[in-house]
């Protein structure tokens, strides 16, 4: 069976592993298997991954998605090249709660590895509108999707928008 690694990546407590979380939920006929491994505060710490056994009508194909986050602290960095570096294609989760450069610092750890890139602004339910178009204008060049996974919103879109780019 065909399996494809989607990373979600972003700066720490963008929402990497709420989507995670959110997409358990609204998949759950389809879940194989969830492990996330945390602090008390819910920091990823080393795992955070959730697969997916996913039937795309129409083609015919049956489709093993596994779906990792990397851990946003810096202290945890040397954890990520290895997840950034066999991913079949990435969701950016940008967060417009915090400065611009330090989302665009993390953008640059996955901007070289040439494959599909879809940027998430996440946590719309709390962002001024005004950091949200800052931020499609940055990324205009990418998908843009709007989300705020804390409610399920925007999570499903982001996941097919991928998957969509990935088997292009
Ligand atoms: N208001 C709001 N809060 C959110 C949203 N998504 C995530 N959060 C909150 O942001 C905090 C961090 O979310 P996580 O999903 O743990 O972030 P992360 O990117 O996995 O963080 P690290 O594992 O430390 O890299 C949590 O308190 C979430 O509830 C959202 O859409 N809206
Ligand atoms: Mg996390």
């Amino acid at each position: 069976m065909k399996e494809v690694l989607i990373v979600y990546h972003g700066v720490g407590m963008a929402g990497k592993t709420t989507n995670l979380d959110s997409l358990k939920n609204l998949f759950q006929n389809y879940v194989i298997d969830r492990f996330h491994t945390q602090t008390l505060e819910n920091r990823t710490v080393f795992l955070d991954t959730l697969l997916l056994g996913i039937n795309i009508k129409n083609l015919d194909i049956k489709l093993k998605v596994r779906i990792m986050s990397t851990p946003g602290q810096e202290r945890f960095a040397i954890l990520r090249p290895w997840i950034i570096n066999n991913a079949d294609g990435f969701v950016f989760v940008y967060d417009p709660t915090v400065n611009i450069k330090y989302n665009v610092e993390a953008f640059k750890e996955i901007y070289e590895s040439k494959k599909p890139i879809i940027v998430q602004i996440n946590k719309i339910d709390i962002s001024p509108r005004e950091k949200i178009e800052e931020a499609k204008k940055i990324f205009g060049k990418f998908p843009v999707i709007e989300a705020a996974a804390k409610n399920d919103i925007g999570v499903k879109e982001t996941l097919q928008s991928i998957l969509r780019e990935v088997l292009k």
